[in-house]
């Protein structure tokens, strides 16, 4: 019998737990949520993804909330501990930048290009604001780059597969060829992260952008 079935689809918080399922070989059966609109409405009234519900009708909504579930769920130890961390101080530590990267990275990502792609009424001051944003968490992140291969330890976690998609959508939209070639660094560890086997079939069809999304131009 399935382990349970997770509601996913394009949604960039939907990529991590879907690898999650794949790489860890679970049992759990991808529902695509508008395909299946009627139980994911009655399962999860929120109808946000993505959300899980067991074989024995334990549900969970919030993407951290699941991608731990669902780690543990597979019972490998050895992938437990590389995935969420081995001690209590590294498991503090992947979930600083899980949450880092599932908040703040992907809702400046949002204010800054929604407004630029139609999804919100175009406001100039609202996108300067998140590139700001963006550039100071990019700075945090380099910060740590700067002289370590990984967010956490010495091996590749949870934290920085989840980090690099989020990053994707930014790299799709709003920082383009240039700035991606004055980062380096970043983008050394964006290229070792996504080439990652564990999760690297997500980026099969990601084209990044040249030039980031124009602002509207004035009438
Ligand atoms: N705090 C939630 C946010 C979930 C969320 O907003 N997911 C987006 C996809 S990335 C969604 O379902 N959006 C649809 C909508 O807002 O209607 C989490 O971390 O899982």
């Amino acid at each position: 019998m399935s382990q349970g079935a997770l509601f996913a689809n394009f949604r960039i918080r939907t990529w991590l737990p879907r690898a999650v399922v794949k790489s860890l070989k679970l049992d759990v059966k991808i529902l695509d949520p508008e395909a299946n609109e009627q139980l994911w409405s009655k399962l999860f009234p929120l109808k946000k993804v993505p959300c899980f519900v067991g074989a024995d009708g334990f549900k969970l909504t919030e993407q951290l909330a699941v991608l731990s579930y669902l780690v543990n769920l597979s019972g490998n130890q050895s992938e437990i501990q590389r995935l969420l961390g081995s001690s209590y101080k590294e498991k503090a530590e992947v979930l600083q930048w899980l949450s880092l990267a599932n908040t703040d990275l992907c809702l400046a990502f949002t204010r800054g290009a929604f407004p630029l792609n139609g999804r919100e009424p175009y406001n100039r001051k609202k996108v300067e604001d998140a590139y700001a944003e963006l550039e100071r968490i990019v700075q945090r992140y380099e910060q740590r780059l700067n002289d370590h291969s990984f967010l956490v330890g010495d091996r590749a976690s949870l934290a920085d597969y989840l980090g690099a998609v989020i990053f994707t959508r930014i790299f799709e939209n709003l920082f383009g060829k240039k700035w991606r070639e004055e980062h380096a660094k970043l983008m050394q560890w964006f290229d070792t992260i996504t080439k990652d086997p564990f999760v690297s079939f997500l980026w099969d069809d990601v084209k990044l952008c040249d030039e980031p999304l124009p602002h509207p131009s004035k009438k």
